[in-house]
Parts: C-alpha cells; sequence; structure tokens
C-alpha cells in the first residue's frame, strides 16, 4: 500500500511534526501540562491524521521506531521550552498497544528521561483502556516497571471501552482522561452529566485524578468544575500547537 510505504520513510525525511495542547488544572486555571500529538506532513498528500495513519503503523510494527521518536523528540522539545521560559509543565506522550507490548518500552522511556534531564514524574503516558485489556497480565506487569521507574500513567479515552472502573484498579494508574464524547456537548448532554458526575465520584474515590477531554464551552466547564474535575482539555482553552506557537500562547497566558 502507498501510505504504508511512505510512512517508512516518514522519520528520516523529516516529516512528522509534534503539536502540543495544554492541560489546565481547574482549580487555578493554570496551564500544568502538554499532550503531545503527532502530525504527519506528507509530501504529496499533505496533512495526514493521526487517526489514518496511526492504525498502519500500528499493523506494519512502525510504530514502534515512529512511538520512539515522538518521545525522545518529545521531551527533548519540553527540556528546551523548560530552559526558556522556567515553566515545568508536565509532558503527556500517546503509547500504542503495541508499544505497550514492546520489550523495550521501560528501557526506552529510562533512557530518553536521562538524555533530556527531566524527572520521571514530569511524563506521563497515556494508555487506552483497550490496549490495556488485550493481554491484562502483560500489561499490569509492564505498568508496574514504568510506575518503578515514577513516570505518570493515565487512561486515554475512558468511556469508550466497557471495561469500567473496576477492571481498571489492576492498574497502578494515576490519571482518567474521560474521552470527549462524553464531554462535548450534543443531544444526549443531560444524561451525559450523570455520567460524568459519577465517573468522577468513583475515580475519585479510587484515588485517580480526572482530566475532562474536548473540553468547548463554558457551560460545560462549569459543570466540570461543579463535579469537582481535576484538569481540563479542548479548545476552549486552546488548540494542540506547534512549540513556537505555544510558547508565544504561554507568554500571553501568563
Ligand atoms: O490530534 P488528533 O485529534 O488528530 O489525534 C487523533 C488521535 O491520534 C488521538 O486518538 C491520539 O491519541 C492519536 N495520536 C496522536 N498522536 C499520537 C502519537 O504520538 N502516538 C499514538 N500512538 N497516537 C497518537
Ligand atoms: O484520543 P486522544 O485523546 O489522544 O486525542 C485527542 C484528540 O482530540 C486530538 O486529536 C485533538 O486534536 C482533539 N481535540 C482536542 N481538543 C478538542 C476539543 O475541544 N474538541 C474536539 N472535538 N477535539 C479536540
Ligand atoms: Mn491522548
Ligand atoms: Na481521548
Amino acid at each position: 500500500m502507498k501510505l504504508e510505504n511512505s510512512l517508512h520513510h516518514a522519520i528520516s525525511r523529516n516529516e512528522f511534526e509534534l503539536h502540543y495542547q495544554p492541560r489546565i488544572d481547574l482549580k487555578s486555571m493554570q496551564i500544568v501540562g502538554l499532550e503531545t500529538l503527532i502530525r504527519w506532513n506528507h509530501p504529496q498528500l499533505g496533512r495526514i491524521p493521526p487517526l489514518q495513519f496511526i492504525p498502519i503503523a500500528e499493523e506494519s510494527g512502525m510504530i514502534e521506531s515512529i512511538g520512539q521518536w515522538v518521545l525522545q523528540e518529545s521531551c527533548r522539545q519540553l527540556r528546551q521550552l523548560i530552559d526558556r521560559t522556567g515553566r515545568p509543565l508536565r509532558l503527556s506522550v500517546n503509547v500504542s498497544a503495541r508499544q505497550l507490548k514492546s520489550k523495550t518500552l521501560v528501557q526506552q522511556v529510562q533512557a530518553v528521561l536521562q538524555e533530556a534531564e527531566l524527572p520521571s514524574h514530569m511524563l506521563e503516558l497515556e494508555l487506552t483502556e483497550t490496549a490495556l485489556m488485550e493481554d491484562m497480565d502483560i500489561s499490569v506487569a509492564i505498568l508496574r516497571e514504568l510506575k518503578d521507574l515514577g513516570v505518570m500513567l493515565a487512561v486515554d479515552d475512558f468511556g469508550t471501552g466497557y471495561s469500567g472502573l473496576a477492571y481498571l484498579q489492576r492498574f497502578p494508574l494515576d490519571v482518567l482522561k474521560l474521552d470527549r464524547s462524553f464531554v462535548n456537548e450534543n443531544a444526549e448532554g443531560a444524561k451525559n452529566l450523570k455520567f460524568i458526575k459519577a465517573f468522577l465520584d468513583l475515580a475519585h474515590a479510587l484515588n485517580l485524578s480526572v482530566v475532562a477531554e474536548g473540553v468547548e464551552t463554558l457551560e460545560i466547564l462549569n459543570y466540570l468544575l461543579e463535579f469537582s474535575c481535576d484538569e481540563g482539555q479542548g479548545y476552549l482553552f486552546a488548540q494542540p500547537l506547534p512549540m513556537d506557537e505555544l510558547e508565544i500562547f504561554l507568554k500571553q497566558s501568563d
């Protein structure tokens, strides 16, 4: 397949770009973290969204080298941002199912943190519910190793799978990211509010911090505040931005 062939050269031809979306602490309304989101600028086809190429990268195994590049490059860029601005923001990186099972993930993470001179608690790995459930025993073992390193562990897209919080208790998790399909207002808004509140109460009872994704309106923000949601991410606060634009945004929001 053509897309797969060009994906092979994307790293060496410098076609990937990293964008960063701010994460906001809802008590202080301060930016406390960033999520790294990959972008692919294809020389002929233009910008190809991750939803289109990440599955191909997963299937072909290329996700292992792409994932390693994302980890390394985003930690390097965070180090530069901290050196320039003095702001100790946390960095959240998406880790795919296949990467999670890779024998070298733990070593990779350790090496990348060392190279960028970042304390391990400043890095958070986002794992999807489905990736965790694929092989629970292996996932638990790898997550324990990662937790021993001191990195933060988050479940991404929470609410889209069917595992529920009871299963998630088996994993040493710190953060739950509530999927934007729950947070975005839609026709079922009223029903979703009950779900959001229930998730938050249960997550807090399990000592998990909750990040609401896809926060687009003040109205939903007010509900999140009412329900004691910890952090928010979404277009209401900021779009994903390349590092130079993010730096300007950070200065303006001081
Ligand atoms: O940024 P955008 O909304 O287009 O991202 C779409 C999806 O792509 C999200 O689900 C996100 O988790 C995934 N994604 C973005 N960057 C990465 C990455 O670096 N690695 C992996 N595995 N997934 C990513
Ligand atoms: O699946 P994951 O959570 O990793 O990916 C986050 C995706 O959500 C990114 O592709 C990002 O561009 C997108 N996103 C971020 N904020 C918003 C928002 O407020 N609304 C919508 N619809 N998408 C968002
Ligand atoms: Mn994510
Ligand atoms: Na998500």
